[in-house]
């Protein structure tokens, strides 16, 4: 196979609710798609960067960059037998994860659509069904909170995560255990805390969380350690796992009992694999996390979530929670169980909307 074009573009979508977490409010996503043409078959990508580097350290225009100087000259033209190969073209380069994660995705849906196969079944993947739980930003008011749940609740989601930081912890999730005392309900501070507030956390373990994600720095494996000696709720990993080999010393250290597997933070579908093997062999479950994706990474977190150790509901719900319109066709939709039936179709199975892509692009370059 070769790779004959690569082009990136930009695309801006307001989200039909602000979403907060403790690291920041967004109203309007900015996301980076790739489209790469492998033998005359077009696959595409999302990179999942933010706006800023608030949750990791790339961005929006590190991602367009690295792509641009470093990705693109090492991939354009290349031939070789299978996506499985592009991560380890792409080793060179150090982190920018959500960079290598855009395109190395963009080449396994052009490969699974060269194939006619899905690509779910291209990867592995076992499930025709997946779970599905929803992330909750941070709200004005615990009356807010609670109307929210409520409403995705009805709407069949499995499981209820709720953003945390200091000042809005306790109260939220003790109004929650109130009124819905059997619901799957968890947490995710997304970095906001230090070890010292350990006993503020402990304080959590009253309303029988399912697990807190991510209460300590983003790259510090070390007093998740700590922590997670000092508390019965499992605590699930998020930003610290960028790497393989975090994944292994964070199981080996004891700094979580459940990881969350993001292709992008992890850089693309190589990786992701390998983290789930080794997870499934240590007997640590893993669910998919989400990054306010639009159609085009949503359709790609729901291939990767069809691996068997995917066995908790991830953050992979229907494009209506944040789009007026999304980007592909079908949109996706969530079943009253909470599902999502996973596409039978090529590739990523949902097809771009070309046009409407069109109309909501910022800037687009052709690499050459
Ligand atoms: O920590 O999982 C996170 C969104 C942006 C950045 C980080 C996170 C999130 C979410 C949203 O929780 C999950 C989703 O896409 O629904
Ligand atoms: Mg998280």
């Amino acid at each position: 196979m070769k790779i004959q074009n690569l082009t990136l573009r930009e695309i801006r979508m307001p989200l039909v609710t602000p979403f907060e977490t403790s690291f920041g409010r967004l109203t309007n996503r900015r996301m980076l798609l790739v489209e790469a043409t492998v033998d005359g078959v077009t696959g595409w990508g999302e990179s999942v960067a933010g706006e800023g580097p608030f949750y990791a350290p790339e961005t929006v225009e590190t991602a367009w960059l690295i792509l641009r100087d470093f990705i693109g000259p090492i991939i354009k033209g290349r031939t070789f037998d299978s996506a499985s190969e592009i991560w380890e073209l792409l080793s060179p380069i150090r982190g920018h994860n959500m960079a290598k994660g855009a395109i190395e995705s963009a080449i396994w849906d052009a490969e699974a659509k060269q194939r006619g196969v899905p690509l779910w079944k291209l990867i592995g993947g076992v499930h025709q069904e997946i779970s599905c739980g929803v992330s909750i930003g941070i709200k004005e008011s615990l009356d807010e909170l609670v109307a929210t749940v409520e409403r995705e609740l009805a709407a069949g989601y499995q499981r209820i995560k709720i953003k945390i930081k200091p000042g809005k912890d306790i109260e939220p999730v003790e109004r929650l255990r109130q009124r819905f005392p059997n619901i799957r309900l968890m947490v995710d501070a997304n970095s906001a805390y230090r070890l010292k507030d350990w006993p503020h956390l402990k304080r959590l373990e009253a309303y029988y969380l399912m697990m807190i994600e991510q209460p300590l720095g983003w790259d510090d494996l070390y007093s998740h350690a700590e922590l997670q000696r000092k508390l019965v709720t499992p605590i699930c990993l998020d930003e610290c796992i960028h790497e393989e080999e975090h994944a292994r010393a964070a199981i080996e250290l004891g700094a979580c009992r459940i990881i969350n597997i993001k292709l992008g933070r992890v850089g693309g579908y190589t990786p992701a694999i390998r983290i789930h093997d080794l997870c499934q062999s240590k007997q640590i479950p893993v669910w998919c996390g989400g990054m306010l994706e639009s159609g085009i990474g949503r359709a790609h977190n729901i291939a990767l979530s069809t691996l068997q150790n995917f066995s908790l509901p991830g953050d992979v719900t229907a494009s209506r929670r944040y789009w007026s319109e999304d980007v592909i066709e079908p949109e996706v939709e969530v079943t009253p169980q909470g599902t999502i039936r996973v596409p039978q179709g090529p590739g990523i199975g949902y097809a771009p909307r070309v046009d409407r892509i069109e109309k909501l692009t910022a800037r687009k370059e052709r690499l050459s």
